[in-house]
């Protein structure tokens, strides 16, 4: 099965908790603080595996949950941060964040790594907060929550040329003249249903990797045949050999083929049309095919087209063929896909975006103020409730985020309710 297209949930482990904890030995009436740390959360990483060559795995598991890091101990033993949870993916993969469509990483390289969702901190234990006014606190932090997010992964085939055309015009069996692949061949439209992948090499030592596509017919930009999924493994190639079959056997006319098809890449957008084409002028061998050909180059009115005459069931005019893309190849740059920020940006963003960073007041049914927004809940989450001084210190930030004087705009009075996650509590003046 080849799946090159899946959605999936990551979520890097959560932080240690920090612990409160005094120190009892036998010679000290009052031992100091000596509550340790907790650990890091695992970080979800990517990591590019060349033996996957589809993202099937992705169908069977959706979620992917790192763990967490180890709590503080007392004696100001730290807790172990929890190792990052590796994931393999085929080469090519791209990361999207599913609620915008942000790119996270792009996977092409054999060992190439990503962090996609971050683990949080650890909180800190309560002898990391002594202070000359409080020698002995009672205030501890629960760890970072790790950053979740919904992702699509997306598979992008590496190849340096593709095979576009409508269906049954020869695309595979030019693959399987010119490599070592061996495509499904057959005379039905939509015989190829995934991307074939051949390493083609040439007699004076050039080679490179073709892609050989299902077929395209109108409208495939919207989704009509097997629709436009397939144009992403387009994107990376360099080279677009655009096969058309000039025998005119299935009542088509080659020159209109070749407008669709092309106005099928435009409509694709990815800038497939900037991409330097070959026009594969296929079945040469048929009786037809000369006289088409002449007509097509007279319709094409471009003299500098590329066009090369070829049969690929008998294998003629390959060499000429092959040539002229390796030439084309050694002179046309690597299309730029994306441009990824380094791994420190890309987690910070997608952890909360714009307002989130915020907080936001909503009222419900019952009269309760309800607060959100991903800062907010974080101090939260962060916040032991077990101990006066955590509560307080929570109350403090909450009051220079603004949230009391936003509480009061909003017209909270005194015993109101406030609810944060699943927690409620008094507005208290
Ligand atoms: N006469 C002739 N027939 C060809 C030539 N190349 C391919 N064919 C035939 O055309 C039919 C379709 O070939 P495929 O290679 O499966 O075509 P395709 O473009 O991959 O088709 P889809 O995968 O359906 O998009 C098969 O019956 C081939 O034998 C050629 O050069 N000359
Ligand atoms: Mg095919």
């Amino acid at each position: 099965m080849f799946v090159d297209h899946v959605k999936v949930f990551v979520k890097g482990g959560d932080g240690g908790n920090g612990i409160v904890a005094f120190r009892r030995e036998k010679y000290i009436a009052y031992g100091g603080p000596s509550g340790g740390d907790g650990g890091k959360g695992a970080n979800v990483v990517f990591i590019v595996d060349e033996g996957l060559r589809t993202l099937m795995d992705f169908r069977y598991q959706r979620h992917f949950k790192a763990p967490r890091g180890e709590h503080g101990g007392s004696k100001n033993m730290h807790g172990r941060s929890a190792d990052d949870m590796v994931v393999k993916v085929p080469p090519g993969t791209v990361v999207t964040s599913a609620e915008d469509g942000r790119v996270i990483a792009d996977l092409v390289e054999h060992g190439q790594t990503a962090v996609i969702a971050k683990g949080g901190r650890g909180g800190r234990g309560n002898s990391r907060f002594v202070s000359p006014q409080n020698p002995a606190p009672e205030l501890s932090e629960m760890g970072e929550p790790g950053s979740e997010l919904e992702i699509v992964l997306e598979l992008k085939v590496l190849a340096d040329a593709g095979l576009v055309g409508f269906p049954s015009v020869g695309k595979s069996t030019l693959l399987s003249v010119v490599s070592a692949a061996k495509p499904k061949i057959a005379d039905y439209h939509f015989t190829t249903l995934v991307p074939n992948l051949g390493m083609v090499e040439i007699e004076d030592g050039r080679g490179f990797a073709l892609a050989d596509l299902p077929g395209l017919i109108e409208g495939a930009h919207a989704g009509i045949g097997l629709g436009h999924q397939f144009l992403r493994h387009i994107e990376r190639t360099r080279v677009i050999l655009h096969v058309i079959d000039m025998s005119g056997l299935e009542g088509r006319d080659p020159y209109e083929d070749y407008v669709t098809i092309n106005e099928e890449l435009e409509q694709y957008n990815m800038r497939l049309l900037e991409r330097p084409q070959i026009i594969v002028a296929n079945k040469m061998d048929m009786p037809d095919s000369e006289d088409n050909l002449e007509l097509f180059k007279e319709q094409l009115g471009d003299s500098e087209a590329l066009i090369f005459p070829i049969s690929a069931l008998t294998r003629k005019g390959l060499d000429a063929l092959l040539f002229s893309v390796a030439d084309l190849l050694e002179v046309t740059p690597e299309f730029p896909l994306y441009e990824i920020k380094d791994d420190e940006e890309v987690s910070v963003l997608y952890k909360y975006e714009g307002d989130d960073a915020d907080f936001k007041i909503t009222r419900e049914d019952d009269g309760a103020f309800v607060l959100s927004g991903y800062t907010l809940e974080r101090l939260f989450k962060m916040t032991d409730f077990n101990f006066d001084a955590s509560i307080r210190k929570f109350a403090r930030q909450m009051r220079g985020m603004g949230i009391d004087d936003a509480l009061r705009e909003r017209g909270a009075k005194d015993g109101d309710t406030v609810r944060i996650l699943e927690f409620e509590f008094e507005f208290l003046e």
